[in-house]
C-alpha cells in the first residue's frame, strides 16, 4: 500500500460503527492486493491483458456494499471491486482471466466479460453502452414484480457518449424504472481527454434534460460512495424513478497495462494519488483508532495469501481442452420444443395479420410474465395494428409503448429475461433493426454461449417490400442475422404457420427473430385453428410436390413460386422454410435428391443472401444427385426503389420463370 503523509479526503464516518469501517476497509483493500499482483503477473506474461481499477477502487466497492445482496449490479471494465466485494473466490475470477474451464465463460470471453447470476451480476460486452439498456428490464421487471429492488449500472464518461446511454436513460425515465445509472467520470476515455469527449460541464447537468434525479459525488471517498448509493437505492426501492449518480475520479494507470499514459499531463498523476481512496481510508481509520499498523499489515498478509491460493488453483488448472460439438451446443439455453396441437377442431378465416395477432394474444394469455414492447403498440395497435386491443386486455405494463429507442428497448428484453421473464420486441419497421442491431447480434445471440444467460426475447420484424414504400421500409435483412451463430429466425408465409410459430417463438427460450411480411399482413387469409397451437421450429413445409425442380423458398417467395409453378404447369415442389435458423436441411436435401435440379428463390437481394448459403450447402451434399447447376433468383444487388415499376423490376418474382426455363432445359 502506497503510504500517505497526509490525508486529502474528508470522512463521515456518523452512519457507521467501527466494525463495518473495518468490513470496508477489508474490502477495499482486496481488489488493491489483487491489482498489485495482476501487474507483476502481466509483466512476468503469465496474464495478457489487465484493464486497471487502480484509484477508482472506492466507487465499486462502495457501490456493492451499498447494494442488497440480491440486487442486480451491472459493472464495467474497471469494476473488480465489485466481484470481490460480491464474494466471488477468487480462483474462479482468475480462471476466468486465464480463460481455464472454471471461470465463468469456458474459456471463450475475457477478463470481466461476464455474469454470475448466483452473485447477481451482469457481466458487460466490450461495446459497453449496451449495459445500461440491460439494467432497465432487469429494473423494469423488479418495478412491474413490485420487487422493491433498486439495480444498479456502470458507465465511463466515454462511454456515457453512445446513443445508449441516452436512450436508456431516457426509457428509465420516462417509464420510472429504479436504476442507479453511474457514471464513473475518471476524466479519460482511452487516450481522449473529457473535453474532447463531451461539451457539457458535468454529467449531472444532464439530470435536468432526461428528467431524473442527478447526484455528484467524491468517488474516492467510500463512505459517501456507501452513504449515498445506500439512500439512493432506498429510496426508489419504496419510490421507483431512476437516478444519475455521477462519481469524480480519474483513472491512475493507462487504459490497460500495455497503452501506457503518456498522453496524461505533467503532474496529473501527483495530483490524483494524493487523493488515492484506499491509502486515504487508510490513514482515517488509524486516524480514528479503528485500525493499527499491525491490523493492516495481518489483513494484507491474509490477502495476498488468498490471492495466491486462488492463483495456485486456477494456474493449476489445465487448459480447456476443446469439443465443437459443446461449442454449438451452448448456443441456445437447453430446450426440448413440444409441439402442442389446437385442442379443439375450431378455425376461422384469418388474414396473416389476424393470425399473428391471435398467436400473441394467446401468448400474453398463456406465459403472464411475458411483456410487448415496441413503437405505439399500446393504444394505438402498433402501425399494423397487430396489438389492437391488447392494452384492454393486458394493461399498459405489459403492452408498453416505447420511445425511439431499439437499442434500449432490446437491451430491456434481454434484462427482462435476466429476471426470469419472456419479451416481445415489436420493430416498427424490420429496417428500423439498424438502431437495435448490436444487442441483437453481440448481446442476444452470444449471451448464453459467453456465460449461459439465456435471452427470452422475440423480436418481431415487419419486413420485406411490394408496398412501394421505398429504401427504409421494404428492406429484407434476415441475411444480416442469419449470419450470426446464436439467432433463431423464422419466416412464416401464410396466416397459420405465422400464428403457430410466433408462438413457438415466444416458447423457446432463445432469441428469436421474427419476420412478417408487410405485403401478405392483409393480402391472404386461410381458415386457422383458433385454440392455441405451435408449429415445429427448424422444420420446412413442402407446399407442393413434383419431380422435375425444386424451389427452395420462404415468405414472399412461396407465393410467387406457387403462382409461377400454377402459370408454367411445370411438376416442380415447392418447400417453404418457414425458419432459416435452424436451417431444414434434410427437407432441402431430399428435395433435391429426388427432383435433380433446384432454384432457390428470395426476396433478399442475391449476393451474400441465404440463397448461396443453400446452394453451396447443396453443392457440398448433393453434388451427384444434381443434374444442373443450383440457381439463384433474388432481388437486385441495389437498395429497394419507391416507384412501383422499379419495384417490380428490383424484385425477383419475373426472372424466376425464366430461371426455371433455363433450368427445366438444361
Ligand atoms: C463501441 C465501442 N467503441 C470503442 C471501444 C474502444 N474502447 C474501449 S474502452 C474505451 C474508452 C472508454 O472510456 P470510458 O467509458 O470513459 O471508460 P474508462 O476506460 O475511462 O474507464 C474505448 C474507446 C469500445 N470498446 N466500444
Amino acid at each position: 500500500m502506497d503510504i500517505l503523509e497526509k490525508r486529502s479526503i474528508t470522512y463521515d464516518r456518523t452512519a457507521f460503527s467501527d466494525q463495518e469501517l473495518k468490513d470496508i476497509y477489508t474490502a477495499i483493500l482486496k481488489p488493491r492486493l489483487i491489482e498489485e499482483k495482476m501487474l507483476i503477473l502481466l509483466r512476468q506474461g503469465k496474464i495478457s491483458k489487465w484493464f486497471s481499477g487502480w484509484g477508482q477502487e472506492a466507487i465499486s466497492v462502495g457501490a456493492a456494499l451499498a447494494m442488497d445482496e440480491d440486487e442486480f449490479i451491472l459493472p464495467m471494465h474497471r469494476n473488480l471491486g465489485i466481484f470481490t466485494t460480491r464474494g466471488i473466490p477468487l480462483n474462479r475470477l482468475f480462471a476466468q482471466f486465464q480463460g481455464k474451464m472454471s471461470g465463468f465463460t469456458k474459456g471463450r470471453d475475457r477478463s470481466f466479460h461476464f455474469g454470475a447470476k448466483d452473485y447477481k451480476i451482469a457481466g458487460m460486452i466490450s461495446h459497453l453502452g449496451p449495459q445500461l439498456g440491460i439494467a432497465d428490464g432487469i429494473a423494469l421487471a423488479n418495478k412491474v414484480k413490485e420487487n422493491k429492488k433498486a439495480t444498479i449500472v456502470f458507465t465511463g464518461d466515454g462511454g456515457a457518449s453512445e446513443g445508449d446511454f441516452h436512450e436508456s436513460l431516457n426509457v428509465a425515465a420516462v417509464w420510472k424504472l429504479p436504476v442507479i445509472f453511474t457514471v464513473e467520470n475518471n476524466c479519460w476515455g482511452l487516450s481522449t481527454p473529457s473535453s474532447e469527449q463531451f461539451a457539457c460541464k458535468q454529467f449531472i447537468d444532464k439530470g435536468i434534460g432526461y428528467g431524473m434525479k442527478a447526484v455528484q459525488i467524491d468517488g474516492n471517498n467510500i463512505l459517501e460512495v456507501i452513504s449515498t448509493i445506500r439512500e439512493l437505492a432506498k429510496e426508489m426501492r419504496e419510490n421507483p424513478a431512476p437516478v444519475l449518480l455521477e462519481c469524480m475520479t480519474f483513472r491512475m494507470r493507462g487504459h490497460e497495462e500495455a497503452s501506457g499514459t503518456k498522453y496524461y499531463p505533467e503532474g496529473i498523476q501527483e495530483e490524483w494519488q494524493i487523493k488515492d481512496p484506499v491509502a486515504n481510508f487508510e490513514l482515517y481509520l488509524k486516524e480514528e483508532g479503528i485500525i493499527d499498523d499491525a491490523f493492516v499489515k495481518d489483513l494484507t498478509k491474509s490477502i495476498k495469501k488468498e490471492i495466491q491460493n486462488g492463483l495456485d488453483i486456477a494456474s493449476a488448472e489445465e487448459k480447456v481442452v476443446p469439443n465443437t460439438e459443446k461449442e454449438i451446443e451452448d448456443l441456445f439455453a437447453p430446450y426440448k420444443q413440444q409441439v402442442i396441437a389446437p385442442v379443439s377442431e375450431s378455425t376461422s378465416e384469418k388474414r396473416l395479420i389476424d393470425a399473428i395477432s391471435d398467436g400473441l394474444k394467446q401468448s400474453m394469455q398463456r406465459f403472464p410474465e411475458t411483456i410487448i414492447m415496441g413503437q405505439d403498440v399500446a393504444e394505438y395497435g402498433g402501425v399494423f395494428k397487430i396489438t389492437e386491443g391488447f392494452v384492454d386486455l393486458f394493461g399498459k405494463e405489459r403492452v408498453r409503448n416505447t420511445p425511439l429507442c431499439e437499442s434500449a428497448i432490446v437491451g430491456t428484453g434481454l434484462g427482462l429475461s435476466m429476471q426470469g421473464m419472456k419479451a416481445v420486441v415489436e420493430m416498427q419497421f424490420a429496417d428500423f433493426v439498424t438502431c437495435g442491431f448490436n444487442q441483437i447480434v453481440n448481446n442476444l445471440a452470444k449471451i448464453h454461449w459467453r456465460w449461459g444467460q439465456n435471452a427470452d426475447v422475440v423480436v418481431r420484424m415487419p419486413t420485406g417490400a411490394g408496398v412501394a414504400a421505398g429504401p427504409f421500409h421494404s428492406q429484407s435483412n434476415e441475411a444480416w442475422f442469419f449470419h450470426t451463430p446464436g439467432l433463431k429466425i423464422l419466416y412464416p408465409s401464410s396466416p397459420a404457420e405465422a400464428k403457430g410459430l410466433l408462438a413457438a417463438a415466444i416458447e423457446d427460450p432463445n432469441p428469436v427473430m421474427f419476420f412478417e411480411h408487410k405485403f401478405l399482413y392483409r393480402s391472404i387469409k386461410e381458415e386457422v385453428h383458433d385454440d392455441y397451437y405451435t408449429l415445429e421450429i427448424g422444420k420446412a413445409n413442402t407446399v407442393k410436390e413434383g419431380k422435375d425442380l425444386s424451389i427452395i423458398t420462404y415468405g414472399l417467395g412461396v407465393h410467387w413460386a406457387k403462382e409461377i409453378v400454377a402459370e408454367s404447369g411445370i411438376d416442380a415442389e415447392i418447400i417453404d422454410l418457414r425458419t432459416l435458423a435452424p436451417l431444414d436441411t434434410d427437407a432441402i436435401y431430399a428435395s433435391v435428391k429426388k427432383t435433380g435440379k433446384c432454384l432457390v428463390l428470395h426476396e433478399d437481394c442475391m449476393t451474400g443472401g441465404i440463397g448461396a448459403e443453400i446452394s453451396a450447402l447443396i453443392t457440398e451434399n448433393c453434388f451427384k444427385f444434381l443434374d444442373a447447376p443450383v440457381r439463384r433468383v433474388a432481388s437486385l444487388d441495389t437498395p429497394v426503389p419507391f416507384d412501383a415499376g422499379l419495384e417490380i423490376n428490383f424484385l425477383p418474382k419475373e426472372r424466376a420463370l425464366t430461371a426455371i426455363n433455363e433450368l427445366m432445359e438444361y
